[in-house]
C-alpha cells in the first residue's frame, strides 16, 4: 500500500525480464506482483513464518484435495514428507483443469498456481471459506516455496509445470499418457522465508486424522520418508469414530454414539454424541472442516437444543417434577463428548482468531435439526435416555454442592484481602503484565525458588506432592482440594461460572517441576487442570513450562548446564581434555538457589516453553489418555511417546 503499483511493476520487470521462452504480457505481470506481495508479507497470508505458518502450507495444499473429495470426486489423498524436506500431496480427483484460461490466455493450471484467489470457474464452488487463514489458495504456497511442481492426470494425459518462488519455469507441458485422473503437488518451502522448514510428524498426522474423521470414507495415507513412519486414516464411521476416539480411555454410558445429520437451506449439519462417566465436557465444533475454537452460532444452536431436549424428555417422564428443578446447560454437558460439523457455503468468521461462526441463520438450523433427531432418539431408546437423564440430574445436584464450595472460597477471599494462600510468596509489583508466578512442586524446591527469585516480579507457589487428578473428579471435589484452592486463590481469576481471565494476577504462569517421570506426571496433572478449567489462560498465551537442567558439568571452576543427554555430550566434546565432573540433578531441590536462578529463573538466560494448543481435540484425547482411569493405554502412550511427554508442549 505504501509502494505504488508503478514501482512494483518496474521491480517485477527488472527481476523477470521477458527472457528466452517467456512472454510476459500485462496479465502475467499482475500475477507476479501478487506473488511478490505474498513473499514480502507472508504473515498476512499464512499467519506467521514460524512452525505454525510452515504447517499451514501443508494444510492449504491438502484442503484443495479435501474440497475435491467434498465435491464427491476424490476418495484418496496421499501425503508424503519427502526425504529432501519437500511435501508431496496426491489425490485421485478430477485433476485441476488444464485448458487455456479465457482471459489470462494461459493454462488454467498456471492461473490456479500463480494467481491470488484464482476464484471463479476454477475454484471448487462448494464450500469456500471467507475468513481465517484457510482458503488463501495454493498460489500462496507456491509463492513461498523455493521450488514447486504440479502434475495433473486428466483426459488421458499427464500435464506438468514447475515453478521457482512461484514463477513458472515454462508453460504447462503434456509429458506422457495416463489412465487415471488426479493432482499431485510437491513443494519445497523457502528457507529464506521460514524460520525452519522442519515438519513435525505429529502435527500433520493429527490434522490428517481430524480430516479423515470429518470426511467419512476419505482415505488419507501419510508417510514420513525421513523416518519411514507411516499411517493411514480412513473412518467409515466419520464423526462417530471421532467421538469414540475422544472417549478411547473413558467409560461410555452407552456403546454406540448417537449420530445424525440433516440439511436445511443449504446448510449441512452432522452431529455425534456419546456420554461417559467423567465430569468433563469435550465438545468440538467445525465449519467446513475448520475447528471453530471460539464457537459461534452453530455451537449455540446445538447447546440450546441439547439442554432443551434433555429437559423435555425428563419432564415428560416425570423425573424433574419429582426433584423440582430443571437442568442447566452445564448439567446437560457433564461427561458429554460430542462433535458438531456444519457445512456452510458462505461462512462469516469472526473473533480474535477468526474461528467463530457469525452466520445468524445457522443457529436456528442446527437447533431445529438437533431438536428433531434427539427428540426422536430419546423416544425410541428409553434405556439410553434414562442413563443420560440420571447423569445430568446427578450433575445438577453436584452443581449445587459446588456452588456452596465456591461461595466458601469466594467469601474467604472477599472478607480478607490478604486471604492469598499462606504458602504463596507474592511479588511486589501489581500489574499482571509485569508479574510471573512459578508453580513449584514440593516445599523444598519451593524454598529454593523463594530464595532465588527476583521478588519484585516473581511470585512462588509451592504445591505439595501430587495434586488431584481432575479427570477423575467432579468440580465439587476439585474445589475441596487444598492445593487447587491455593492455586485458584493465588491466580485471582475465579473458576467455573465465575472465571474471568481479566482478573488473573500474573500474565506468566510457569510450571516448574523436576525433570523426571514424577515431575512430568505432576506437570501433566497441573496442565490438565488448566486445560479443563482455565483453558482461556492457555489460549491467551499465559502458560509456560520451566526448563530446569538435567546435568551440571564442572571443569575446573567453571560450570556448564545441559538440558538433555545430547546437550551434555556436546558440551563435553567441546571442552578441553581436562577431567570433568558430571552431576545429574535428580530434582529441583538438589539445586542451590544460585543454580536455580542461573539456569531456570533468570529472564536473561532461562528457556521457557510456552504451552500452546493448536489442536484442542488432539490435546483432549492426549489428556484423557494420560490421566484417565485405564492404565493400559496410558502405559502404551508413554512408551510410544516418551519424548513427546517430556516436552509436552501441546
Ligand atoms: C476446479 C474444477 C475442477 C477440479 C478442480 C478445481 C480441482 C482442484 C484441485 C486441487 C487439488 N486437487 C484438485 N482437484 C480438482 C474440475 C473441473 C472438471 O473436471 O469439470
Amino acid at each position: 500500500m505504501e509502494t505504488t503499483t508503478e514501482d512494483l511493476t518496474t521491480k517485477t520487470r527488472k527481476t523477470s525480464p521477458g527472457s528466452k521462452g517467456h512472454s510476459y504480457d500485462a496479465s502475467t505481470i499482475k500475477v507476479l506482483e501478487g506473488l511478490e506481495a505474498v513473499r514480502r508479507r507472508p504473515a498476512m497470508y499464512i499467519g506467521d513464518t514460524s512452525q505454525r505458518g510452515l504447517h499451514h502450507l501443508v494444510y492449504e495444499v491438502i484442503d484443495n484435495s479435501v474440497d475435491e473429495s467434498m465435491a464427491g470426486f476424490c476418495d484418496k489423498i496421499i501425503v508424503d514428507i519427502c526425504a529432501d524436506g519437500s511435501i508431496k500431496v496426491t489425490d485421485n480427483g478430477r485433476g485441476i483443469p488444464v485448458e487455456k484460461h479465457p482471459e489470462q490466455k494461459v493454462s488454467a493450471l498456471q492461473v490456479v498456481m500463480t494467481t491470488l484467489h484464482a476464484g471463479g470457474k476454477f475454484d471448487h464452488d462448494s464450500y469456500k471459506v471467507s475468513g481465517g487463514l484457510h482458503g488463501v489458495g495454493v498460489s500462496v504456497v507456491n509463492a513461498l516455496s523455493e521450488w514447486c511442481w504440479v502434475e495433473v492426470h486428466r483426459d488421458g494425459a499427464v500435464y506438468r509445470q514447475q515453478y521457482e518462488k512461484g514463477k513458472p519455469k515454462k508453460a504447462v507441458a503434456k509429458v506422457k499418457t495416463s489412465d487415471r485422473t488426479g493432482t499431485t503437488t510437491c513443494f519445497y518451502a523457502d528457507k529464506s522465508i521460514f524460520k525452519s522448514i522442519e515438519y513435525k510428524y505429529d502435527i500433520i498426522a493429527s490434522r490428517l486424522r481430524e480430516l479423515a474423521f470429518l470426511n467419512k470414507g476419505l482415505e488419507i495415507v501419510f508417510t514420513d520418508s525421513r523416518s519411514g513412519k507411516h499411517e493411514s486414516f480412513l473412518y467409515e464411521g466419520g464423526l462417530s469414530s471421532f467421538v469414540l476416539y475422544l472417549n478411547e480411555n473413558k467409560t461410555p454410558l452407552f456403546k454406540k454414539p448417537i449420530h445424525f445429520s440433516g440439511t436445511r437451506d443449504g446448510v449441512e449439519v452432522e452431529v455425534a454424541i456419546q456420554y461417559n462417566d467423567s465430569y468433563t465436557e469435550s465438545l468440538y465444533s467445525y465449519v467446513n472442516n475448520i475447528n471453530t475454537i471460539e464457537g459461534g452460532t452453530h455451537l449455540t444452536g446445538f447447546r440450546t437444543s441439547l439442554t432443551r431436549s434433555i429437559n423435555n424428555y425428563a419432564f415428560k417422564n416425570n423425573v424433574l417434577k419429582k426433584n423440582g428443578f430443571s437442568l442447566s446447560g452445564e448439567d446437560s454437558r457433564e461427561g458429554l463428548t460430542a462433535v458438531l460439523s456444519v457445512r456452510v457455503s458462505e461462512p462469516q468468521f469472526e473473533g480474535q482468531t477468526k474461528t467463530k461462526l457469525g452466520n445468524s441463520e445457522v443457529r436456528g438450523i442446527v437447533e431445529a435439526i438437533t431438536n428433531e433427531h434427539l427428540g426422536n432418539f430419546f423416544e425410541e431408546n428409553p434405556p439410553i435416555a434414562k442413563k443420560i437423564i440420571e447423569k445430568t440430574v446427578a450433575a445438577a445436584m453436584a452443581r449445587e454442592a459446588a456452588r456452596k464450595a465456591r461461595e466458601l472460597t469466594r467469601r474467604k477471599t472477599a472478607l480478607d484481602s490478604a486471604a492469598l494462600p499462606g504458602k504463596l510468596a507474592d511479588c511486589s509489583l501489581r500489574e499482571p503484565e509485569d508479574c510471573e508466578i512459578y508453580i513449584v512442586e514440593g516445599d523444598s524446591a519451593g524454598g529454593s525458588a523463594k530464595q532465588a527469585r527476583d521478588r519484585r516480579f516473581q511470585a512462588i507457589l509451592p504445591l505439595r506432592g501430587k495434586i488431584l487428578n481432575v479427570e477423575k473428579s467432579r468440580i465439587d471435589r476439585i474445589l475441596g482440594n487444598n492445593e487447587i484452592r491455593s492455586l485458584i486463590t493465588a491466580l485471582g481469576c475465579g473458576i467455573g461460572e465465575e472465571f474471568n481471565a481479566e482478573k488473573v494476577r500474573y500474565h506468566k504462569i510457569i510450571i516448574m517441576t523436576d525433570a523426571d517421570i514424577d515431575g512430568s506426571h505432576i506437570r501433566t496433572l497441573i496442565l490438565t487442570f488448566f486445560f479443563r478449567y482455565m483453558r482461556q489462560l492457555i489460549d491467551l498465551g499465559y502458560m509456560y513450562i520451566a526448563q530446569p537442567p538435567l546435568y551440571k558439568i564442572r571443569q575446573g571452576k567453571k560450570d556448564h548446564y545441559a538440558f538433555s543427554d545430547d546437550e551434555r555430550d556436546k558440551i563435553i566434546k567441546g571442552l578441553p581434555k581436562k577431567p570433568v565432573v558430571i552431576q545429574r540433578f535428580k530434582g529441583l531441590g538438589e539445586m542451590n538457589p544460585d543454580q536455580l536462578w542461573n539456569t531456570t529463573m533468570d529472564k536473561e538466560t532461562r528457556t521457557l516453553l510456552q504451552v500452546t494448543l493448536d489442536d484442542g481435540a488432539e490435546a483432549d484425547h492426549l489428556f484423557s489418555v494420560l490421566m484417565g482411569s485405564e492404565i493400559a493405554p496410558r502405559y502404551k502412550f508413554i512408551q510410544e511417546n516418551a519424548q513427546y511427554v517430556r516436552n509436552l508442549d501441546v
